[in-house]
């Protein structure tokens, strides 16, 4: 009995050899092999198969996490893409609705362009129109001037011939029976003292001599009267019949009375440049400080006088 168990062993020893030998007779890994799992345990038990198993292992556990960071990531990576495509559609809308609001806007600027254009057009034809205007208006204002000033004048000459009844020549002026002439007109030249009386004698009559205060008042009212918008100047003088050419300084009348009151400017008479011998009267502020001695051959206006005429007068 003994006997037969021994051989018994020993054949199952010697099938477990043989399985172990023809085990490393093939080329597939042990772990796969057709090894039965007794075997395996074995070789498992082994230490560099236990350190190839912890690290498979692992690299499974590994494996497992990379595949799940991705799996996440990708859903992360997926939820942001959706996100994106829907901003990127609502960009999109956006962008589209500020297109039609840019070309609409850009219509309205073409719009109010033309109609700034136009408005500029209207606002240099309106600005035209009132430098034409206001051109107008001083033409008008000025030929409204003069014609008040001739108004003046016609009236003067109106009182005069109602006031002088034909006694004196037309545009003379009546006074006290003498006849003045006044050289206002701005169609008669300045001329010298000389020529001036010449123009006088013309007409019968000589330059003006004064003899009282009441006459000097008398011709420099008249002179402001028909020369109302006369500025001072020494140009606007009028030549009278007095000089002082024989002997500076004794100033004498035309009819050869020497003269005793004088109606001077301020620090007249001055004899300017030695050269001032006949006197002229001036509408000045002051009546009784209007005279100026100047050169008698310096251009001035003058005025006339004459006695009126003794012939009576009817008037028809
Ligand atoms: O300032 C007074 C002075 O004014 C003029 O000379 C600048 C007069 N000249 C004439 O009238 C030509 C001066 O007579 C007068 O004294
Ligand atoms: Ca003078």
């Amino acid at each position: 009995m003994a006997t037969s168990e021994t051989s018994e062993n020993k054949a199952k020893q010697t099938c477990n050899e043989l399985e172990i030998q023809e085990d490393f007779t093939t080329d597939i890994h042990p772990l796969y092999s057709r090894m039965s799992r007794f075997t395996v345990r074995e070789e498992l038990r082994s230490r560099p198969n236990r350190l190839a198993a912890i690290i498979l292992g692992l690299l499974n556990v590994v494996f497992i996490l990379v595949i799940t960071g991705l799996s996440v990531h990708i859903d992360r990576v997926s939820e942001t893409h959706n996100t994106l495509t829907l901003n990127s559609s609502r960009i999109s809308s956006q962008l589209a609705h500020l297109q039609s609001e840019h070309s609409s806007l850009t219509e309205s600027r073409k719009t109010l362009q033309n109609k700034l254009d136009e408005d500029t057009k209207k606002i240099t034809s309106l600005q035209q129109n009132l430098n034409t205007m206001t051109k107008l208006k001083n033409d008008l204002s000025s030929q409204n001037q003069n014609l008040q000033q001739e108004k003046r004048k016609l009236q003067s000459q109106i009182s005069n011939l109602e006031d002088n009844c034909g006694r004196c020549l037309p545009n003379w002026v009546l006074m006290n029976n003498t006849c003045y002439y006044f050289a206002v007109s701005d169609a008669v030249l300045r001329k010298s003292w000389a020529a001036g009386r010449q123009e006088c004698k013309k007409n019968g009559a000589d330059l003006l001599v004064i003899n009282t205060k009441e006459e000097q008042e008398f011709i420099v009212d008249t002179l402001k009267t028909l020369r109302y918008n006369l500025r001072f100047h020494y140009t606007n003088g009028f030549w009278m019949g007095l000089k002082d050419d024989h002997t500076e300084g004794t100033w004498k009348w035309l009819n050869g009375t020497n003269m005793t009151a004088g109606y001077w400017m301020p620090g007249e008479p001055n004899d300017d440049n030695a050269a001032e011998d006949c006197a002229a009267v001036y509408p000045a502020a002051h009546p009784l400080r209007a005279w100026n001695d100047a050169p008698c051959s310096y251009p001035l206006k003058w005025i006339c006088e004459k006695e009126v005429d003794i012939t009576p007068h009817n008037p028809q």
